[in-house]
């Protein structure tokens, strides 16, 4: 898989006709993945709100005036209940996020005790808990965590808009321990903060030219959460919501650059059209989050969900079936 790609050539895939775009990354799509089957993902907050750092967009962030109450980190066994009813209602992977800027030592234990309880239920495991060091990530790795997640967000260029109090090395440092422990990589970012054309080509071009392909790339619309830096920034402005078509693009470029990866449409869903979500699954979109909530925002819902795969003719993901089917 390519690693190599230049700016010029991403630029190059986001200036092409959308149809021709569509055509080359549906066909790069099928190549790699079954076209019908979409994994159902559940996320479940398992330590919310007051978070130190200042990402713009965050709800949880402490900086953010959303009214959001800070808790403490959930119970094991709240956890593995809620995953449980993750897996009866059909999800095949449980990510858990928790609003730090990184995990405490003395977390790691509870940490690690609720990823081996999850994977024996036979879900695919995924935890977002900030920064990590080395240690850390061979420590849930060894507990059984198949990926971890933490996002670049968008280009280097754009970042220092965004956040302040992480930088995108440090990002990059994580990712490396990560990859280092042999976890999957999920790293994707947010599409829809204000950022040019240019940012999207540079965000992706970060992305698809990191040591490997992260195996997972989620592409978040922003949601604006009113009270934060870029929900209060962007409300009522022509940038308050990504275009549509702009969006689609982008998921067709990441599915074009990072073949084999799974490139999961998140955050921002529930404020897409059915045909834009058409869309994103024809240009390589193959999971969604589902249930009503993502982390702290709302989301379409497990019925609307329901009745759109049966629209569409699309499959759930089962937990045993591989994600990626063999490429010549
Ligand atoms: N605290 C951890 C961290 O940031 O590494 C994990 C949780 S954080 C909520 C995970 C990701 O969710 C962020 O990197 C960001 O890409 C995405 N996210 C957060 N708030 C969002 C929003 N309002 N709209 C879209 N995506 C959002
Ligand atoms: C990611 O990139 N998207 C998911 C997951 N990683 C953890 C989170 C989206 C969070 C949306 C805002 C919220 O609900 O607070
Ligand atoms: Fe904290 Fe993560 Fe939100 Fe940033 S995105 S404020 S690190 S919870």
């Amino acid at each position: 898989m390519r690693t190599d790609w230049t700016r010029a050539e991403i630029g190059a895939f986001f200036n092409l006709p959308f149809l021709d775009l569509l055509y080359q990354a549906h066909t790069v799509h099928r190549r790699y993945h079954a076209p019908n089957h979409v994994q159902l993902s559940t996320l479940l907050s398992i330590k919310t709100g007051g978070c130190p750092e200042d990402c713009g967009y965050c709800s949880q962030s402490a900086f953010a005036k959303t009214g959001l109450k800070a808790e403490k980190l959930m119970d094991v066994e709240a956890v593995l209940q809620s995953a449980a009813e993750a897996k009866a209602n059909g999800s095949g992977r449980f990510c858990m996020g928790a609003a730090w800027r990184e995990p405490k030592e003395r977390d790691m234990d509870a940490l690690c005790t609720m990823v081996a309880g999850v994977k024996a239920m036979g879900l695919e495991t995924c935890m977002t808990l900030g920064m990590l060091t080395g240690d850390q990530a061979e420590r849930l790795s060894a507990a059984g965590l198949d990926y971890y997640n933490h996002n670049l967000d968008t280009s280097p260029e754009h970042y220092g808009e965004v956040i302040t109090t992480r930088t995108y090395q440090e990002r990059l440092d994580t990712l490396g321990h990560v990859r280092a422990s042999g976890m999957a990589v999920c790293c994707g970012g947010i599409v829809g903060m204000g950022e040019s054309r240019e940012d999207r080509v540079g965000f992706l071009h970060a992305l698809a030219t990191l040591p490997e392909h992260p195996q997972s790339v989620p592409i978040n619309a922003l949601v604006p959460v009113p009270g934060t830096v870029l929900g209060d920034m962007l409300a009522g402005t022509p940038l308050a919501k990504i275009d549509d078509i702009e969006f689609v693009r982008t998921v067709a470029v990441a599915r074009i650059t990072m073949p084999r990866s799974m490139v999961r449409l998140s955050a921002g869903r529930e404020s897409m059209s059915e045909s834009t979500q058409a869309l994103c699954f024809l240009a390589g979109a193959n999971s969604i989050f589902t249930g009503d909530k993502l982390l702290t925002t709302g989301n379409a819902g497990a019925g609307a969900d329901a009745a759109l795969f049966e629209k569409l003719g699309l499959v759930p993901m089962t937990s045993e079936e591989p994600a990626r089917v063999a490429a010549e």
